[in-house]
Parts: structure tokens; C-alpha cells; sequence
């Protein structure tokens, strides 16, 4: 009696499809699925669902948080079950998961969809000095932080700006240069640009990984006068000092102390802890799956989709796009004892904001290959690329692809390049 109390404590359930995780690519899918029919539980923590990617356009103040985030319950398909909790423990030799409250959840398939950490905690003096509403210190990362950032570019008065960008993978790698441009281009329209030092501080060899692109970066930089700093990666805040610290990532044991008036951080990131530890990662925490199938390599009825895969693309809402259709297809095959016949390209796409009405829209494959959707040279900055970005995307985002629609722009670019492409 005494020990069936607590068994019952404990609930056991069961479904087809277990989606882990109800961020971009984890409401995507939930929806493909349910509307094909398919019994779906949703695992997601969270009330509130983000369309982050507004989160640069936060930052630069031309949207607010409210318009970036909707309940998770309005979000995903009535049909799927949705329970609020975090998965704690995988099993999949068991086919199960386990979840924080110590309930188990049985599946035919899962599909893992947690997304990336913020490990602030790697930067010293960083959480600290995001929390002190009075340091000139923000982040467009989170949704905790990121409306800091335009009060600290109002408060800016002059001397040093610092964007920065770390030494892991990161969601949106275009996404810490971003916020250079706006800011650049909010200094201007205040008439403060000859008063401000602005520099872009990345771990990274080169401004951008696509040839393309990165010419017309660096020939923008140059223009406006901004200052690249490769191979610098952010150790140290002193925030009641306004110092921080960059290790020298191609000279060993070398570090630069700097003064800032503002500074805006890209934390470091990797995959929750819960897939670190698990028999799912890869040597450095990634969900370890066919960079094409996006089937699991070694358990075949696991997939995985966006920030957490291994995939080596740039981490993107377009790419979860691009991937989901990959593997609803796929899934639907392995149910039906038929081969995994699509594949993910690598595509991906990062809008570069370049301003208050202009943007580059980068889109690119596996190989770093461009692969631009319109009949035009998109290295341009263009307005019309802006507002596609700041208005028409995110139409695109809550009513077609979280409702399972969409799968990014390809259909779109073969009929505009005839097929060609
Ligand atoms: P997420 O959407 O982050 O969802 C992960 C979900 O997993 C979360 O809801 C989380 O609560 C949940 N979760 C975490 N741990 C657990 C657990 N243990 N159990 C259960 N659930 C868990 N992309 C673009 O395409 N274009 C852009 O312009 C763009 N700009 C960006 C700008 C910024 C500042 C940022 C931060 C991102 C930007 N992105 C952009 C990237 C884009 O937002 C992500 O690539 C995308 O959201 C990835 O989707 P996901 O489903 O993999 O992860
Ligand atoms: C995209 O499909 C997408 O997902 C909705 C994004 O995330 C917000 C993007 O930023 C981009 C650029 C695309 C690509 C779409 C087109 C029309 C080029």
C-alpha cells in the first residue's frame, strides 16, 4: 500500500511521436505531424515561445518584446499534448525518456529539439553585469536581457563600443555583428558618430564564413569606419570599472584589457547539460545525426532538428525550415519501413541588418555556397530585404511555418531562377 503510493505518484505514458522541446523547430514539427494524424506529446518548460530572431530589431528598438513571444499553448496544434516540464534523463535504449517531475515518457519515435544554453557563466563578471540595470553592459541573446540593450545605446554618450562575438558555436552567427551596424547607424541619425570608437571584437578567422558576403562586410566596415578584431575572445568583465578582458586566440596566453562605454555580449553557448551527458552527443554535446537524413546515427528512430544537431550549418530559424520538411518525410518513411530518401542541403540564411532600412540577406548551403532565393544580387543592401525581415518574415514565422507550412524559401527560388538552381 505504502510503496503503490508512491509508484502511482509517478506517470507512465505513451506516444508515437516524442517531441522534446517547443521552440522553433519543435512547434514545427509538432504541427507537420499532427496534421497528418500522428499521436504527438510535446515536451516544453517553458509558457512563453519566442521568435527571436526579432530580438536584434529589439535591440536596435524598432520592435518590442511582446511582439516576439506568444504562449506556448497558442502555439502548438490542439491535437498534441503538451506537457509542461523538462526532459531530465534520456533512455533510448528503453525508447523513453524521463523528465524533471520523474514522470516517463514512451515513443516510437522522438525527435530532439532543445535548442542551445547560454552559458554566461563561462565570462566572468558577465551574469552579474547584465543583471545591474545601471552597467553599460547588454546582450540581444535572451529574452531576459534584450531590451536592455537599446536603453544602453540611448544612454551612450561617447568613447569605446564593444560587440563581441565567443568561441563556440552560436545561434545566428550573424547575428553579434548585427547590432554593430544598428548602432552604428543609431549613432549617426543622433549625430554622436564622431564620438563613439566602434569595434567588433570575434573569435572568429574572418568577418563572415561566406566569401560572398564577407567582401561586402569588410568593404562596409571599412566605409563606416568600424574596427574588426579577429581571433579575440571575451574572458573578463569588470563592469564597475567599464573594463573587459579578450584572450588573443592565435598567441598563446596573450590577453588585451580594454575600456568600454558600451559593450554587447554573444555568450558562449553549447546544448543543455541533459544532452551532454547523454548517449546521444556527439564528443562535444551535439545531437549526433546525419548532417542529411537527420536521423540519429546510431538510434534510428531519433531524429533531430535545429540548434542542438550536429548539422554543421549555421544555426537558423531558416534552416529549422529547411530541415523540417527533411525529416517529416523521413519519419513518415521509417514508419512506414521505407528508406530515408531526403536530403538537407545545408541550407541556411541570415539576414544582415545593416541599418535602421537595409539589410544583406545571406542564404547558403553545406558548402558555402550562395543560394539566394531572389532573381538579384542579395549582397547588396537593399530595403526591400529589410523589410522582408522585419515585416513579412515574421508573418511568415506564427501563421504558416509554426502552423507546419513552411519549409523555407527553395520552391520559391526555383521558380524564380526557372528551376535553375
Ligand atoms: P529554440 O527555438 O531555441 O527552442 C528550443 C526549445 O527547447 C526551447 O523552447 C526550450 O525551452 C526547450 N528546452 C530546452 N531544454 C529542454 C529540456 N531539457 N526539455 C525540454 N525542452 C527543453 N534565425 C533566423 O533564421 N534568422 C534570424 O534573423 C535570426 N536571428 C536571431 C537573432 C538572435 C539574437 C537570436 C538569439 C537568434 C536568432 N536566430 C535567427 C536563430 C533562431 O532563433 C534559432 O536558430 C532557432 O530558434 C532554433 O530553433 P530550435 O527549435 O532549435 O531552438
Ligand atoms: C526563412 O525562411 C526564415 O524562417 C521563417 C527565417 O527566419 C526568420 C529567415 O530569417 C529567412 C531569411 C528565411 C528565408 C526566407 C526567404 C523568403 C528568403
Amino acid at each position: 500500500m505504502f510503496s503503490n503510493y508512491f509508484i502511482s505518484r509517478y506517470i507512465h505514458r505513451n506516444c508515437q511521436i516524442l517531441i522534446v522541446g517547443g521552440g522553433s523547430g519543435g512547434c514545427s514539427m509538432a504541427s507537420k505531424f499532427a496534421k497528418n494524424g500522428q499521436n504527438v506529446i510535446v515536451l516544453e518548460p517553458n509558457e512563453m515561445h519566442y521568435y527571436q530572431p526579432l530580438f536584434t530589431l529589439i535591440g536596435g528598438g524598432m520592435k518590442t518584446l511582446s511582439q516576439a513571444r506568444r504562449p506556448t499553448k497558442t502555439v502548438l496544434p490542439k491535437s498534441t499534448t503538451w506537457i509542461k516540464d523538462k526532459v531530465n534523463a534520456f533512455n533510448p535504449e528503453g525508447n523513453s525518456v524521463t523528465t524533471t517531475n520523474g514522470d516517463t515518457i514512451n515513443y516510437d519515435y522522438m525527435l530532439v529539439a532543445i535548442g542551445l544554453h547560454l552559458d554566461y557563466d563561462k565570462i566572468t563578471g558577465l551574469k552579474e553585469a547584465l543583471d545591474d540595470q545601471y552597467s553599460s553592459v547588454c546582450t540581444n541573446y535572451s529574452s531576459d536581457f534584450v531590451e536592455k540593450t537599446y536603453k544602453v545605446m540611448q544612454n551612450f554618450k561617447g568613447g569605446n563600443a564593444i560587440f563581441t562575438l565567443p568561441n563556440s558555436p552560436v545561434k545566428c552567427p550573424g547575428a553579434p555583428q548585427k547590432i554593430v551596424y544598428i548602432f552604428e547607424d543609431f549613432l549617426r541619425k543622433k549625430g554622436l558618430r564622431d564620438k563613439a570608437n566602434i569595434m567588433y571584437n570575434t573569435s572568429t578567422p574572418a568577418i563572415f564564413g561566406v566569401k560572398k558576403y564577407a567582401n561586402r562586410l569588410e568593404q562596409l566596415c571599412r566605409r563606416r569606419n568600424i574596427t574588426v578584431n579577429l581571433r579575440q575572445n571575451l574572458i573578463n568583465i569588470n563592469s564597475s570599472k567599464n573594463e573587459t578582458t579578450f584572450e588573443l586566440l592565435d598567441e598563446p596566453n596573450k590577453t588585451i584589457t580594454m575600456e568600454f562605454s558600451m559593450l554587447h555580449v554573444t555568450p558562449p553557448m553549447s546544448p543543455p547539460e541533459v544532452l551532454k551527458k547523454s548517449k546521444l552527443s556527439n564528443s562535444i554535446g551535439f545531437l549526433d545525426v546525419d548532417q542529411f537524413t537527420l536521423c540519429h546515427k546510431e538510434y534510428k528512430n531519433i531524429f533531430g532538428i535545429g540548434d542542438c544537431t550536429s548539422c554543421p550549418t549555421s544555426k537558423t530559424v531558416a534552416a529549422v525550415a529547411a530541415q523540417s520538411n527533411v525529416i517529416f518525410h523521413n519519419i513518415i518513411n521509417s514508419i512506414n519501413g521505407k528508406p530515408l530518401l531526403k536530403k538537407y542541403d545545408g541550407y541556411t540564411s541570415c539576414p544582415l541588418v545593416t541599418g535602421y532600412n537595409k539589410c544583406i540577406l545571406a542564404e547558403f548551403d553545406y558548402q558555402l555556397n550562395p543560394l539566394e532565393t531572389f532573381p538579384f544580387d542579395q549582397g547588396n543592401e537593399l530595403k526591400s530585404m529589410f523589410r522582408l525581415k522585419k515585416d513579412i518574415l515574421p508573418i511568415i514565422y506564427w501563421n504558416v511555418m509554426l502552423k507546419g507550412y513552411w519549409n523555407g524559401p527553395e520552391s520559391i527560388r526555383k521558380i524564380l531562377h526557372l528551376g535553375t538552381q
